[in-house]
């Protein structure tokens, strides 16, 4: 299920940090040997924990130059300020994992205590974090998974079968009577998130009457990148000349696909929903290109994610199903429990529309 409301984070109820009231007691021992003087007994104090330092941590995102990553970052650093630990963003300039993969082995080779990444191809990337984890490094995925067995913890952004369903409502909402062809503009099509929210996208469709008059007549591939995502959106509606709706699970390609609509006079005829920033598609859902689709608290998601690092490299928590951790975020602190294969929801996704836009983009900031 999809948020309806701008609430910032699920973390408003405030948990009573209970930090520095230890109830461990202590008795100073009962027999002295013969030979100390005459003195008080010595006084034992219990060793202090010694603080784990949290060292340098490694943020490689699919790519550099997409304002989701950086918003994700800009949540990383301000957990980076708030829990230690010295934090830097590297990556590739197309999320391709051919790319991402020297990234990897250099922040392995510089022994960094944990690389926090979203993988541009779930097992192409999967041998060189396996590296990194051999030789001590806590890998935590975020917001694309890397392959089982390479990451201590996926932090997923929201339930994958939660954004399939939300993504077809939302298609089933702006087509017509929930009627007519409909087609994905995706980012790479090695792209785990993406490729997971699709599959459930049909799931969803083939899975209820409701959507049996929705019909997806297509999949293309714009790969995160403005120029191909506006090509692959002309090319959608030169060959769908009955598309009704273009969902776009990406904060680049829905901008491209509205932008592509509005260009060609299309508005009111062709619509787009997707997962998109509210800062980027607030002209489109004022002028009608696209009246409706989601995102998550990006910052959140970054925040989150350094986080879960800290607590891996401190060794409060190894990843395994059923620990669980408190993340102090500003608006409060929220209580976590890991899942099954060492994953981590960040909470359900918000819906953006023409009477709340703008209180998302004055709230979220991006
Ligand atoms: C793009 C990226 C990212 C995805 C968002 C919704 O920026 O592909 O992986 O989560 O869109």
């Amino acid at each position: 299920m999809f948020h309806r409301s701008p609430r910032i984070a699920a973390g408003l109820a405030l948990t009573l940090i209970l930090a520095g009231c230890s109830s461990t007691a202590t008795t100073a021992p009962t027999t002295a040997p013969t030979t100390a003087p005459v003195t008080a007994a010595p006084v034992v104090t219990p060793a202090a924990a010694t603080p784990v330092a949290i060292g340098s941590v490694v943020m490689i995102p699919k790519q550099v130059n997409n304002p989701y990553f950086d918003v994700a970052f800009k949540g990383a650093q301000s957990a980076a300020t708030a829990l230690g630990g010295t934090l830097t963003q590297v990556g590739p300039s197309a999320a391709d994992a051919t790319q991402q993969i020297p990234f990897i082995q250099t922040a392995t080779t510089q022994k960094a205590s944990a690389i926090i990444v979203s993988a541009d191809d779930a097992t192409a990337i999967a041998p060189a974090l396996q590296a990194a984890m051999a030789a001590g490094i806590k890998v935590v995925g975020y917001d694309s998974s890397p392959a089982k067995g390479a990451y201590n913890v996926f932090v997923n952004q929201a339930d994958t079968a939660g954004i399939g369903k939300g993504l077809v409502d939302m298609a089933c909402t702006e087509a017509p009577s929930c009627t007519g062809e409909i087609a994905v503009l995706s980012a790479a099509q090695t792209a785990t998130n993406q490729n997971a929210w699709i599959d459930a996208m049909k799931t969803t469709l083939s899975g209820d009457a409701k959507y049996a008059n929705l019909k997806l007549v297509a999949t293309v591939y714009g790969d995160d990148d403005p120029t191909k995502s506006t090509t692959q959106a002309q090319a959608l509606l030169s060959a769908h000349p009955n598309l009704k709706v273009i969902v776009a699970p990406t904060t680049v390609g829905i901008v491209a696909a509205a932008q592509v609509v509005k260009a060609q006079g299309k508005t009111g005829k062709v619509f787009v929903t997707g997962l998109g920033t509210p800062k980027g598609m607030v002209d489109f859902v004022k002028g009608g290109e696209s009246p409706v689709f989601a995102l998550w608290n990006v910052t959140d998601l970054g925040y989150l994610a350094y986080a879960v690092a800290v607590d891996l490299i401190n060794g409060t928590i190894k990843g395994t199903a059923g620990e669980k951790f408190t993340v102090k975020f500003a608006s409060g602190s929220v209580d976590y429990t890991i899942g099954a294969d060492g994953v981590v929801v960040l909470g359900p996704p918000f819906v953006f529309n023409k009477d709340n836009i703008d209180q998302f983009v004055a709230s979220f900031g991006f």
